[in-house]
């Protein structure tokens, strides 16, 4: 659940404004229950208040097959917010692996798409957090493809993909869009942020309301949930869970 300090979360690209937390804890429970309907069962990571991030978990967490990379996340008032990720993982029962000093790298990095892993390059990952990666990648017969990301906080700040692979962006936040071979521009930023919650349905945050009609178009059922207060904080639809299948 978010910490009473989410207003004072890190911010890269937008101004800060005002954070209502009755609505951010309401749109939490909503971003659960969601989840909850399409048949995952949430598990929570034990709330670390004092961090003002910590509902951001997607970030401390990467799921490379059956095992949990514990990373080292780049901006360094978030690295505590480990401890608790792996904690829950252990509990889940998953195996671990780290992203160790020198490396950071967030999990907001991380695209997986069917056996290949595309990983940003930007403002909180860094080249030894991505040769690390690549070398855990590996064990688990997954490919890593590096991407720079200049233009937005993290590679699923700019793109996503849909079930079918198809890969969902704003236009204005990528750096190179010809590197994606089956790329999708949307008509708002946040158009480019799914969780792909089956082989058919995907979530998507309410302030994409054209992406989410394209999408629909194309033979997808789109849960939405609002997640303005998150927003502020630059924080995407993606970012508030790590979905272990
Ligand atoms: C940060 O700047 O780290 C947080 N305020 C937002 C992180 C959002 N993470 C994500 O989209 N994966």
């Amino acid at each position: 659940m978010p910490s009473s300090r989410l207003a004072e979360g890190e911010l890269t690209h937008q101004e800060r404004v005002p954070v209502d937390m009755d609505l951010a804890d309401a749109q939490w429970e909503a971003y659960v229950e969601a989840l909850r309907a399409e048949g995952f069962t949430p598990v929570d990571v034990p709330p670390a208040d004092e961090l003002a991030d910590s509902v951001f978990i997607e970030d401390a967490l990467v799921m490379v097959g059956d095992t949990a990379v514990v990373t080292r996340p780049g901006a360094e008032s978030r690295r505590p917010e480990i401890e608790a990720a792996e904690q829950t993982a252990r509990e889940l029962g998953l195996r671990i692996e780290r992203i160790v000093e020198p490396g950071t790298l967030d999990g907001g990095d991380v695209l997986p798409i069917g056996d290949v892993l595309y990983v940003g390059r930007g403002g909180r990952t860094n080249a030894e957090g991505i040769r690390q990666l690549r070398a855990i990648a590996r064990r688990h017969g997954r490919d890593v493809v590096a991407v720079p990301v200049t233009k937005a906080l993290h590679l699923k700040s700019a793109v996503t993909a849909l079930p079918d692979g198809t890969v969902v962006g704003h236009p204005s936040l990528i750096d190179d869009v010809s590197m994606w071979r089956n790329f999708l521009p949307m008509p708002e930023v946040e158009g480019g942020h799914v969780v792909v919650l089956s082989d058919d349905a995907v979530l998507m945050a309410a302030s994409a309301p054209q992406s989410a009609e394209l999408i629909r178009s194309l033979g997808y059922r789109v849960v939405t949930v609002d997640i303005s207060e998150f927003e502020k904080l630059e924080g995407c639809v993606t970012c508030l869970s790590v979905l272990v299948r």
